[in-house]
């Protein structure tokens, strides 16, 4: 797969080396410094006093190549260009993890000389990048697997830096180029009656592929959604006892709770795992035509972010005569899946029915339906991703590229001039070179490599 992009940009000094700590920050049992570049080894004779072979971990006391005072005792590893992250060389101290000794092992590499300086954020994956060893989708993925909370998140993360947007993209790629060969020998052919045939052709190829993009789009939102998080919103009248459901579920007392009804202004949001999910848990106002000016704010934004969750948890007053209308009435127009709760299990239930579901009986006092609560909140989630296909589109980035690229095919099936019809497949073509960075990356780097630590 060619997936070399075409020239590095001049802010990527590709002949200087670099390094950052690759480890988290904070005093842990080892640390990693990385350094790569032309100058690696160097920097690691002026340390460790040793080059050892490539892949070779050897224990030696690291030294400051000037003052020759002793820093620490480390595990020293290289790796030869290319076959390293970067596809340069690279030098590894692994050093016990302490402020200090990191610190040291820094000043002792900025005292080799010019030409060894600290990473940029995102430095070590744009040199990989530059060198053939990732795409940019595969960069991406590496990112979110460094940050991945949860287990759907690492999984869908591990495909992702593994390729498995990269593949994908790269097979559309090659069919949709001979669909434009095909096209462009439909031109060319025009006369003698071979057109036509090319052209039907080129076609049904290229309608496939805008059939598999169509289905992986249908996957996108759930796979943003995996990564950043479900939004489940906490609906209900006030004083249903939304406030201390959410406390109840997060484990801890994020919401004030009172007897008295208005308490919730503001949306609390609790970021937390569900199964393997992350989901971010808001509560909020309850729902009611507040006099209170402040309330009443608290309502509209209550409402708003509603609107763009994908799960509604609503909380009734299950000691109440009738289940509150205003939360059946939002229920009833959303589009997002919802489930009932009825409150205060502890007392006397009085409701049996919303919409024609019965609701789950919780109490948040006793915690009695908790546990139940949280595995129809799961089964919402994994419905919501029922029936889709490879979840490769994890940002919006690719949902945007994926959907102009479906939509240059579409236009290039409906035309009806032949050289329209070419330009528009080269024109999906060139929208899928975008994604993975094969072509027109220079203003798409800082967005992919900005976001990561230094060290990545
Ligand atoms: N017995 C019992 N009381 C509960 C339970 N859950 C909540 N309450 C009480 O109901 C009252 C209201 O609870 P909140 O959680 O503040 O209700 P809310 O829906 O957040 O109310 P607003 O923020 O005003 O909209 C408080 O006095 C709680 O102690 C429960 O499971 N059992
Ligand atoms: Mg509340």
């Amino acid at each position: 797969m060619g997936r070399r992009a075409a020239l590095p940009d001049a802010g990527t000094a590709l002949g200087e080396t670099i390094f950052a700590l690759a480890s988290g920050a904070g005093a842990a049992g080892v640390a990693v410094i990385r350094v790569s570049g032309p100058g690696a080894s160097r920097a690691m004779e002026a340390l460790a006093g040793l080059v050892p072979e490539p892949r070779r971990a050897v224990l030696r006391t690291l030294r400051h190549p000037k003052s020759g005072e002793a820093i620490d005792r480390a595990v020293v590893l290289r790796f030869a260009a290319p076959a390293s992250f970067t596809g340069e060389e690279v030098a590894e101290f692994h050093v016990h993890g302490g402020r200090a000794v990191i610190e040291a092992v820094a000043g002792a590499l900025l005292a080799c000389g010019p030409g060894l300086r600290p990473a940029e954020p995102g430095e070590f994956s744009r040199r990989a990048f530059f060198n053939g060893k990732l795409d940019l989708t595969e960069a991406e993925g590496i990112a979110d697997l460094v940050a991945a909370e949860t287990e759907a998140q690492r999984r869908q993360a591990l495909a992702q830096s593994g390729g498995a947007l990269a593949r994908q993209a790269a097979g559309w790629s090659a069919r949709l180029a001979r669909s434009l060969a095909l096209a462009e020998a439909a031109i060319d052919f025009s006369d003698d009656g071979v057109g036509e045939e090319a052209e039907r052709e080129a076609l049904t190829d290229a309608e496939g592929v805008a059939a598999e993009m169509e289905a992986a789009l249908a996957g996108g939102a759930f796979a943003e959604r995996v990564r950043e998080g479900f939004r489940i919103a906490i609906i209900g009248a006030p004083n249903a006892g939304k406030s201390s459901l959410l406390n109840r579920l997060a484990g801890r007392e994020a919401a004030i709770v009172s007897s008295r009804a208005g308490t919730t202004r503001d949306v609390i949001e609790v970021r937390m795992d569900l199964g393997g999910y992350a989901v971010t848990l808001a509560d909020m106002a309850g729902l009611r035509d507040a006099e209170d000016e402040v309330e009443a704010e608290g309502v509209r934004r209550a409402l708003a972010w509603a609107g763009e969750a994908d799960v509604l948890l609503a909380v009734f007053d299950g000691t109440a005569r009738e289940p509150d209308q205003a939360t059946v009435g939002a229920l009833a127009a959303s589009r997002a899946p919802w489930l009932a709760v009825s409150s205060r299990a502890d007392l006397a239930q009085v409701v049996t029915a919303v919409l024609g579901r019965a609701p789950l009986p919780v109490s948040s006092r006793t915690g009695d339906g908790i546990g139940a609560l949280g595995e129809a909140l799961l089964a919402e989630i994994a419905r919501l991703g029922q029936g889709l296909s490879g979840a490769t589109l994890t940002r919006a980035r690719h949902v945007a590229a994926v959907g102009e690229a479906r939509a240059a095919i579409l236009r290039a099936m409906a035309g009806h001039v032949p050289e329209l019809r070419a330009e528009e497949l080269r024109v999906a073509m060139h929208v899928l070179g975008r994604l993975t960075g094969r072509v027109d990356v220079e203003e798409l780097l800082d967005i992919v490599f900005g976001s990561f630590c230094i060290g990545k």
